[in-house]
């Protein structure tokens, strides 16, 4: 246990990180700290079993793909850019965007459209670029409550993927996932609290 305030400092690569994610120095300090707390054998990187700590995941019932979401191609090791360039999409929509931003860069990580793309591919878990029927039903099998019954879930997956496919193929693509939630508030839905 080192002292805390020794912490900033060793921030590895904070100010790309900075530039990259949108986080203030301040909150990437937060979230750094927050980094090693979940970290408590001190290994210098986070595991599964870690991130399952945090509570907004825990209670999320999409929680366990969004774990899978922070360690991709299968590796098991999450080191701190990796932890904030995921947080970043769940970054909240506030004072710490100027909205004077140069249109020739690239898109914030927490924008409506990045924040869309991370919402699609917990659905799309063969990563085609569709979600199934059989993709829609699982992710709402884990959605909604055991009281109801395989038949309707299998009908309101069967609505779900109708009313969105525009195309026909019986399939929702990333466009008609987008254009579905057009009157949803994604971008309050998707901000999590990550620091309480
Ligand atoms: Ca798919
Ligand atoms: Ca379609």
């Amino acid at each position: 246990m080192g002292s805390r305030s020794s912490h900033a400092a060793r921030i590895p690569d904070v100010d790309s990180l900075r530039q990259e994610t949108g986080f203030s120095q301040a909150s990437l300090r937060r979230l750094y700290d927050r980094f090693n707390a979940l970290d408590r054998t001190g290994k210098g990187y986070l595991s599964r079993m870690d991130l399952q700590q945090i509570g907004a995941l825990a209670v999320n019932p999409l929680g366990d793909r969004i774990i899978d979401s922070f360690f991709p191609d299968g590796s098991l090791r999450l080191d701190f850019p990796g932890f904030v360039r995921v947080l970043a999409h769940f970054r909240p929509v506030d004072e710490e965007d100027d909205g004077n931003r140069d249109p020739k860069e690239p898109e914030p990580l927490n924008s409506r459209m990045n924040k869309l793309r991370f919402a699609f591919q917990l659905y799309d878990l063969d990563r085609d670029g569709k979600i199934s029927r059989h993709e829609m039903l699982q992710a709402l099998r884990l959605m909604v409550g055991v009281q109801v019954t395989e038949e309707q879930l299998e009908s309101i997956a069967d609505r779900t993927v109708q009313e969105a496919d525009e195309d026909g193929d019986g399939a929702v693509s990333f466009l008609e996932f987008a254009k579905s939630l057009e009157k949803m508030n994604i971008e309050q839905k998707m901000s999590i609290r990550i620091l309480k």
